[in-house]
């Protein structure tokens, strides 16, 4: 176990809350390479498309399925992260997929109240033994849209998911009742802090309004006795290989070259609906 990892108190905030953010879990030297990394990688940018909120503001993202060697890869696979993710899950996981979202100033999206497990129970995973996590490579905060959750809300369990305008989005009609009586926490992040949160947990965000830019890496996992019934878009279980948390800087600026992206992912409720 890396002593990076979670700690005993931080996996009890986790079950209570739904979510923990795991400060300065990265160093600034580790997140400047992957910064930087991520701003001049030409194959990430090529493989770009863009998610329209309500108001046709865009959130640019790039999705790819499995980790691999780069930077990011070695991110998603690293003994902090993975170590910490199979202490939530309590199996081991693999890695389901990671994107990066980039909100620019201005420009950047917002996202509707969803579960991501809403999402993937329709791609087929039986159980929500699945979690994500964001690291915020940009200050993330409230004006340029940081996470959004709901405390405590994966305790409701799995909610419908509908379309909602050009997203889909957890049962519009319950997210008022569930929040008279939960928590609504804008989760602002550091450079280098790692937001850890539950499959069934209610995130939003908003746009970015602000002239300050809002980039973040994220990883999803999946546990490994879970892999989807049905093939779809994203992997069944593939072993992860573990990497040790020095692997960032050892490995320095490495981008993605070679790697497959996904393209537009595939989405089983908005295509079911635009078939
Ligand atoms: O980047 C964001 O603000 C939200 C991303 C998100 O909720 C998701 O990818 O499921």
């Amino acid at each position: 176990m890396s002593a990076l990892s979670l700690t005993p108190e931080q996996l009890e905030a986790y079950r209570r809350d739904g979510y923990v953010v795991a400060r300065s879990m990265f160093s600034t030297e580790e997140v400047n390479l992957i910064r930087s990394t991520a701003e001049n990688d030409d194959a990430l940018h090529k493989a770009a498309y863009f998610r329209s909120d309500a108001n046709g503001s865009k959130t640019r993202m790039t999705v790819w399925n499995h980790p691999g060697d780069d930077i990011f890869g070695l991110f998603s696979r690293c003994e902090r992260i993975v170590d910490s993710m199979e202490a939530i899950i309590g199996e081991e996981v693999y890695h389901y997929n990671s994107k990066l979202n980039a909100k620019e100033p201005f420009e950047g999206g917002a996202w509707e109240w969803h579960q991501d497990y809403g999402y993937w129970y329709a791609s087929g995973c039986l159980f929500p033994r699945m979690a994500t996590c964001i690291l915020a490579l940009d200050p993330s905060t409230n004006e340029n849209g940081c996470l959004q959750v709901l405390k405590g809300s994966h305790l409701a369990g799995r909610i419908e998911h509908v379309t909602s305008g050009k997203q889909v989005s957890a049962d519009p009609e319950r997210i008022p009742h569930l929040m008279e009586s939960l928590e609504h926490v804008h989760v602002e992040q550091q450079p280098g802090d790692v937001l850890f949160f539950d499959a069934n947990m209610l995130h939003a965000s908003s746009a970015n309004a602000s002239a300050n830019r809002r980039w973040v890496l994220i990883s999803c996992y999946n546990a490994r006795s879970n892999s989807p019934y049905k093939s779809h878009h994203h992997p069944g279980y593939t072993p992860l290989h573990k990497v040790p948390d020095s692997a960032i800087l050892a490995a320095g600026v490495r981008p993605t070259a070679g790697k497959v992206f996904v393209d537009r992912p595939y989405n089983p409720l908005e295509d079911a609906v635009a078939l």
